[in-house]
């Protein structure tokens, strides 16, 4: 764990711990100070500010705790319009920094095959971590993955879209980022 993730970690330490308590393969091992947790928090920032839209406002917690060569990501969201009860965002981690008013700096989607040179890249929800989520009546959304990678680090953002995520990785119009750097 870098030292920036640890002083992180300290201020959102019940996340984490639950976090860890979801993957109980991971929370065994022997050798805990090997696993790798990254979290971020805070207001979504806006990608497109010259229009309303459900997520203005919301807020976004993710937690992504990293061991063995796998990734488990969290995404919970509040905050969002209730109107859009039911309606469902995709979400993914972008290789980019997450710019208010600038969808394109959060660049394409982290996809571990392109990380490792392999091209084409297969596009998918084990080369990728999708977090889609679905809006409760009570204005939040949850999302989990696991995955078989570790992402390697950088300034890097969680990107919420207008649509869900088809199975090739679109999602339609970016509306929010969470910045998440490690
Ligand atoms: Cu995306």
């Amino acid at each position: 764990m870098t030292a920036s993730a640890g002083k992180i970690l300290t201020t959102t330490a019940v996340l984490a711990v639950s976090a860890l308590a979801a993957l109980p393969a991971m929370a065994q091992s022997t050798d805990d100070s090997a696993a790798q947790v990254v979290t971020a928090q805070g207001e979504l920032r806006d990608l497109v500010p010259a229009t309303e839209g459900p997520l203005d406002g919301a807020r976004a917690v993710f937690v992504m705790v990293s061991r063995d060569g796998q990734s488990m990501a969290r995404l919970q969201v509040s905050g969002v319009d209730r109107d859009a009860a039911g309606r469902t965002f995709g979400a993914h981690l972008h290789v980019g920094p997450c710019v208010e008013g600038n969808g394109a700096a959060a660049g394409p989607h982290y996809n571990s095959d392109t990380a490792a040179g392999q091209v084409p890249p297969r596009v998918d929800a084990t080369t990728e971590i999708w977090l889609d989520f679905t809006v409760t009546p009570g204005g939040t959304g949850y999302a989990s993955t696991t995955v078989p990678f570790i992402p390697l680090p950088g300034d890097r953002s969680v990107v919420i879209h207008q649509e869900p995520t088809d199975p090739n990785g679109a999602a339609g119009p970016r509306l929010a980022c969470l910045p998440v750097s490690w």
